[in-house]
């Protein structure tokens, strides 16, 4: 797409599922003229996927760095410290998240606890304090917010996954409302099941039960969720696709999923 020409884009949690498939479908999307910011926690991974963006689109330009953006204290540093081609960014991601269990309350560690809110909505909330002042200066800029079915509807044993994409949700409708006056849009992209790690983390390695969310299904894939990313930040600047709620065709609701 013409509008994707030449941008920075910065996602998170890029090194799998839909935040690598995202990186991959802007270059696709852009034939390769975009400049990619690629934080996550698995360097190794990012190291890898860079290699294959090289080999695919020698004229992209990517930055990889590693990033736990648990690690308050290290995001603005990150963004500080950007080479300076690629300080100018035009697209913010939020995409890193996870779920931790699947306990009932009075059950759920304190760790997991921490570790979904910490990912899902402090960092998410730091990365776009960090990132908000380059869109201001400029008037422009896309953030897009990755939140969830579980956003809109809670769901037993999902109490603190539940709330924290309600935190996603709630956040990046105050957000949008702030920046009325601006140019800045602000995209709020809420899938049920993609097919990614996300089950394999939520059951702690148990891949058995993580195939099981998606069995009979033709489950949502983490492009499919990219292909509405780089859809949402390819309007027109008159237009904002501020909310949308995805599912696979067999699935209406966190427990509605027809497996035929
Ligand atoms: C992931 C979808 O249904 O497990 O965000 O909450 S669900």
């Amino acid at each position: 797409a013409e509008r994707l020409q030449n941008k920075t884009i910065f996602i998170t949690g890029a090194s799998a599922g839909i935040g690598q498939a995202t990186a991959l479908e802007y270059l696709d999307a852009a034939n390769g003229n975009v400049k990619l910011i690629l934080a996550a926690r698995r360097l190794a991974k990012l190291e890898e996927l860079k290699e294959k963006i090289n080999g695919e689109y020698p004229q992209a330009k990517v930055y990889i760095g590693q990033l736990d953006v648990t690690e308050t204290e290290k995001i603005q540093p990150f963004i500080d410290n950007l080479p300076e081609e690629f300080k100018d960014i035009d697209i913010l991601i939020n995409n890193a998240g996870k779920a931790l269990g699947s306990d009932v309350v009075g059950t759920i560690n304190a760790e997991d606890i921490r570790g979904m809110l910490d990912t899902n909505v402090i960092a998410l909330i730091n990365v776009t304090q960090a990132v908000l002042p380059i869109f201001k200066a400029k008037n422009s800029g896309d953030i897009v917010n990755l939140g969830s079915v579980a956003g809109r509807e809670a769901y037993p044993t999902g109490a603190i996954y539940c709330a924290s994409k309600h935190a996603v949700r709630a956040f990046t409708q105050s957000l949008r409302k702030e920046l009325i006056s601006t140019n800045i849009r602000v995209v709020e992209i809420a899938p049920g099941n993609v097919e990614t790690e996300f089950s394999l983390v939520r059951y702690k390695g148990d891949a058995e039960r993580a195939s099981s969310v998606y069995k009979g299904t033709t489950p949502l894939l983490a492009d499919d969720i990219a292909d509405l990313i780089v859809y949402a930040t390819s309007r027109k600047p008159n237009t904002v696709i501020a909310d949308v709620l995805v599912f696979a065709t067999n699935q209406a609701s966190p427990f509605h999923i027809y497996r035929g």
